[in-house]
């Protein structure tokens, strides 16, 4: 199918003189809804005393992933945050072994070793989740500067938060980025929150005003609404991969879950979660799809396709051993510069 979508019911160009076919949208529903069930699954893992470590859930802000990875290729590379399971689901990782690092097993990404917040695998370009805040922008900037060099056309994206923008190092890397001219693409996942403080008790300025200062092209979007990011994305990631230069997108989302599982948010507004409910992107996706007459049994036939896809790889990952405690001195570096194991 290849369809023109829409965003006011006429077949033009939508925002930005880009128009969408109806299968990229399709595509991104598919990998929203990947996030969505992997995530719950975790959730469900998690309760069962499974997952040794925290977990913070990306539910309701996998519209941001989900567009922007769609604008990607193998050779782009990721970096995350915290919240990154949808981060690195997005950017292709195979689920076997992302359940199995966040279990802990010998079979993961990462040999089970980093768990939910330091999934990589850079066979993917998926240079890692992290638990630092902000930590993801240098290391971004940094790859961002060798795909230059290497001058092959690729990009460089990071995924970070409201909360990061009060860290000074994000400021470091948009004052070289732009100074470098590196095609890196800084993602901020604006959601109101920072653990338990919202943003604007933490920052004097506003992201909009910080592109500025630095000269950085910048937009803001709707960050549950997939169409939309789609749209900014593929413009922004247009622009860095032919004039070579940063851009910042910010797209307003909402943290559905608390900052980590089994937060009690007793410090949020009621009112957030009726909100939150009007504006799940896989909602928001759906009356698009639906209004291009995609049809019930279409959506019933990727649910299916996507729990059978996840029991699959949750079996594998369940069933792999875990980690063996004579090589836990394997691939750490010493100070001298050597490495054991
Ligand atoms: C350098 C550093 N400071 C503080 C923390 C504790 N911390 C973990 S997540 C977080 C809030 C992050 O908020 P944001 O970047 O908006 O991401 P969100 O959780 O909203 O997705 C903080 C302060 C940390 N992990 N690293
Ligand atoms: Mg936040």
């Amino acid at each position: 199918m290849s369809t023109c979508l829409p965003l006011d019911g006429s077949c033009g160009p939508a925002t930005g003189g880009h128009a969408m076919n109806i299968d990229v949208l399709q595509d991104i529903y598919r990998m929203m809804l990947l996030i969505r069930r992997a995530e719950e699954t975790l959730q469900k893992l998690f309760l069962d005393g499974k997952v040794p470590g925290f977990l913070h859930l990306s539910i309701g802000q996998e519209a941001v992933p989900a567009s922007v990875s769609s604008c990607l290729g193998p050779k782009d590379t990721v970096s995350s945050n915290h919240r990154g399971h949808g981060h690195t689901i997005a950017k292709g990782v195979a689920l076997e072994g992302f359940f199995a690092e966040i279990l802990g097993k010998a079979t993961g990404l990462c040999k089970g070793r980093g768990g939910s917040m330091h999934v990589a695998d850079l066979k993917i370009g998926m240079l890692g989740a992290n638990g630092i805040v902000a930590a993801g922008l240098p290391i971004t900037t940094g790859s961002a500067l060798a795909l230059k060099l290497q001058g092959e056309g690729h990009i460089a994206v990071v995924y970070f938060g409201d909360g990061a923008l009060a860290e000074g190092v994000v400021h470091e890397c948009f004052n070289i980025a732009k100074l470098w001219s590196l095609p890196v693409l800084f993602v901020c996942e604006n959601n109101g929150w920072s653990e338990f403080s919202p943003t604007d008790q933490q920052l004097a300025t506003n992201l909009r005003q910080l592109a500025t200062a630095y000269g950085i092209a910048y937009a803001e979007v709707d960050g549950n609404d997939a169409h939309e990011v789609r749209i900014a994305a593929e413009a922004a990631i247009d622009g860095l991969r032919s004039e070579i230069r940063p851009a910042i997108l910010e797209c307003r989302t909402t943290r559905v879950r608390g900052h980590f599982e089994g937060d009690k948010q007793d410090y949020r507004p009621a009112e957030e979660a009726a909100e939150m409910a009007a504006r799940d992107p896989l909602t928001i996706a759906r009356r698009r799809l639906e209004s291009q007459n995609v049809a019930d049994s279409w959506f019933v036939e990727v649910a299916e396709a996507i729990e059978a896809e996840i029991d699959k790889a949750l079996v594998a990952a369940l069933d792999a051993p875990d980690p063996d405690l004579g090589d836990v001195l394997a691939d750490v570096y010493t100070v001298s510069g050597g490495r054991n194991g």
